[in-house]
Formats: C-alpha cells, structure tokens, sequence
C-alpha cells in the first residue's frame, strides 16, 4: 500500500517541498502530511487508512462538507454537455446573478479562477478607476500569492517566516502601505498625509489567515467613512467569510458595504473559482467596456459553474448559520473551560463556522500579538489531536472552519480529543 509517507517521499522528488501549496506541507507544526486518498462529508480518509474528523474543509470551500450528493449531481449533469467552451454559457449568467442577489455591495461581477486573481483583479480595478497607486492592506492578512499583497502577508507567508516574500521587487511593494488593523488613527493619519495617493483600502474584514481576529467595536464602520471621505476604494477580501458567515459574508452581517468585494472558495464548491464584484461606476471600468485588462481561459468554467451554483443554492435552501454558530460556540466554550481547569492559557476567538486557538494570556486584537502566542503548544496539541482523528489546520495562523455536514457525533469525538490533547500538558 503506499503511504502518506512514501507518496511524499516521491513527491519531494518532483513537486518543491512535496505539495502544490506551502500550508500542506506541515512545516510549521512539523511532521509528515497525510495525504488524503478520499474526503466525505466531514471526514477525510487518508492513504493511511485513517478516517478523520476535518475542520480545514479543504481551506473554506466544503461548507456543506465534501463530496455532497447534490453538487457531485450538477457537475456531473454538466460534464454531459462538455468541460470548457471558451465562449460565455448560461451558466455563467445564473452565477452572476446569485451573487448580484446574495451579496449587498456586488452590483456587477466578474467570474475568475482563484481568490489570488480575485484580490489581484480587484486592486488592479480600483488603481484603473482612481488612477491612483498606492495601496493600504494590514499586518497578518493574506490576500493571496499577489506581488503587490504578499507584503506583511498571513497564511503560508506567515507560517514560513517570509511574510514578506523574495522575487517582489522593492519598487511593487513600496507601492503597498502595511497598517495595524484594528487601528484607526494610523489609517487616518496615512491619509491624511499621502491625499491623492491611495486608490485602495483593501482588508480581511475579519482576519483569518493569522488565526482569526475580530474587528474592535467601530473599527470597520471607520474605515468606511474614511474611504468615502478620501475617495478611497474599499475593497472587502471575503474570500473566506463570504457565504461562510452569511449568506451575503461580513457586509451583510454588518451593514458596512465595501465598494468592491474579492470571493473565492465556497462559490466553487470545491473546483477552482474565484470572482470580484462591487458598484456598476467601478466594475465598467473593466476591459470590454473599460481600460483596464482583465481576463482568463478558464474563468466561467462550466463546471466550476455548476458547483458553484449548486453550492449556493443548497446554503440559501439550508440556512446554516444558526447550526454553524451554535457548533462554533459549543466547541470554543468547551475548549476554553477545559483549558481553564487545566491552568493553560488559551484564547478562541469564534465567530459562526469559524475559529482559531491561541495559546496565550491576552485577548489577540492585532497580528503582532498572534505572533507572540505560544506556537509550540499549538503544535503539540495539533499533533495529539490528529493521533485522535482530529485534523486542526497545519498552523497557528489559519482559522478552523466547521461544516453543515459536522454531527453532533463529531462535536462530542472533537470536545472529547481536545480534553486529551490538554491532558498531555505537563
Ligand atoms: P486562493 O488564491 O488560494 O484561491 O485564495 C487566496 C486567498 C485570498 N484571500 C483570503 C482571505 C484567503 O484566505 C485566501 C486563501 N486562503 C488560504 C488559507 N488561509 C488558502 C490555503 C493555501 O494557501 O493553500
């Protein structure tokens, strides 16, 4: 039988590092990876015979857990009538239109094929329609393997040590202004003396690619009236939370409405999508219409399509979020009280379907202060998780994702593993 270990041995040979993205390679939390052989529901099966309980959900995309009956239907039922065509299919038209509907700020929509173009696509759009440079992002979020982006970046950046990555030419990111998040005067300090300069705020609204971060209480509803007061596109990177903590992500949540939006992840169910929309004045910028150049063979992708669609019908028919936000509560009070009993500091930030562990005293509001966390005592209780069945994200800067497919089995198997991870703390 080939194991997870000699597949990665062979796969070392042909592929840098043995994976086609850094963050499955284990590096941070040490160890080999598993390689996964099947995915259902919301288990993983391994080629080592292991069946586990899994909340990466391939990164975000199987909110409905994997392999589900209805959307394997559509891609199926789309594969009968061929996988690409290059010309625009209706497909592509009942896509932009869930979109359009579900997510406030999106008047128009372009389809795309991974959320790196989406952000990348984005930023491009927003210095098109300003004609202005430079860009503000912040400390810890990771907007995709973007030049411009991968300045301070979270995600696998972070996890390696390189947030700041080689083969970006100084003159890319000196046009990239890094701030804290979850501070307003810095933004408004920075614009206030750079008028003129800045075509684009662009931000996680809820950091999750360096553990998960919470806006402070007014902190997104500033930035908002900062951009509106400087002529600033906003550009929400949902990414990740879109459809994930609402059917319309954070902007719905919240009200606060960006003027762009980059998406990605669940709008694939699990095939290679990505898509970036917001107000019609900004988006008819974009070439046909525009000046500024977009493209991409496989964007619109039937089959992508498909899933995509079926995904999203299945989140506004099943309305998860009431399910997802009562698993994510039970999950992170039970490993909070547990850890208390314990003596071992510990923070869980949760919101819906999402959260991270953090091993350490204070309450984490910014990227310097996930960076001080204790992330030996994170590895150590990954791995006794997953010698359980548990399969946690490879690192202490990514977010634990929950599914519709989570049982209350799991839930009771996961509060059960993470009271014998604690256990194996001296
Ligand atoms: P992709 O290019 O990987 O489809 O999307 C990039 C991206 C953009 N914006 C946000 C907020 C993201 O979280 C991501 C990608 N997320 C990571 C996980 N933290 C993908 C995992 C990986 O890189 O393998």
């Amino acid at each position: 039988m080939t194991t997870s270990a000699s597949l990665f041995e062979k796969a070392k040979q042909l592929i840098p590092g043995g994976v086609n993205s850094p963050v499955r390679a284990f590096r941070s939390v040490g160890g080999t990876p598993f390689f996964t052989e099947k995915a259902s529901g919301s288990h993983l099966h391994t080629a080592d015979g292991k069946e586990l309980i899994d909340y990466v959900c391939t990164w975000g995309p199987a909110i409905h857990g994997h392999d589900h009956p209805i959307i394997r239907e559509a891609i199926a039922e789309s594969l009968s009538k061929g996988t690409s065509f290059g010309t625009p299919g209706p497909a592509e038209v009942e896509m932009a239109e869930l979109i359009v509907e579900l997510v406030p700020s999106v008047e128009k929509v372009r389809m795309c094929n991974s959320g790196t173009e989406a952000t990348m696509s984005a930023i491009r759009l927003a210095r098109g329609f300003t004609n202005r440079d430079k860009i503000i992002k912040f400390a810890g979020c990771y907007h995709g393997h973007v030049d411009s982006l991968l300045v301070k970046a979270g995600s696998g950046a972070l996890t390696l040590g390189n947030p700041d990555s080689a083969g970006v030419p100084a003159s890319f990111a000196g046009e990239t202004i890094v701030l804290p998040y979850n501070d307003l005067n810095a933004v408004s300090e920075t614009l206030a003396t750079t008028t003129d300069q800045i075509a684009a705020i662009i931000v996680e609204p809820y950091p999750a690619n360096c553990g998960l971060i919470l806006p402070l209480p007014g902190y997104l509803e500033g930035l908002r009236k900062l951009c509106t007061d400087y002529g600033v596109v906003l550009i929400f990177d949902e990414v990740m939370t879109g459809f994930r903590l609402g059917l319309g992500g954070v902007q719905e949540r919240t009200g606060i409405i960006p003027d762009l939006t980059a998406m990605g992840k669940i709008i694939g169910g699990g095939l290679p999508v990505g898509a970036f929309g917001g107000k019609e004045e900004i988006m008819n910028h974009l070439a046909p219409l525009g000046p500024v150049y977009q493209a991409g063979t496989l964007s619109g992708n039937p089959l992508a399509m498909a899933a995509g669609i079926a995904s999203l019908k299945l989140l506004k028919e099943a309305k998860p979020y009431e399910k997802l936000e009562k698993i994510g509560q039970e999950l992170a009070s039970g490993v909070l009280s547990m850890a208390k009993d314990k003596g071992i500091a510990l923070q869980v930030p949760q919101v819906g379907s999402m959260f991270c562990l953090f091993f350490g005293e204070e309450e984490v509001t910014q990227f310097e202060q996930a960076v001080t966390t204790n992330h030996e005592y994170f590895n150590a209780f990954f791995h006794k998780c997953l010698d359980k069945g548990l399969y946690l994200p490879p690192s202490s800067y990514e977010t634990c994702f929950i599914s519709n497919a989570h049982t209350a089995d799991d839930v009771s198997k996961t509060l059960d593993i993470f009271q014998y991870a604690l256990g194996t703390f001296s």
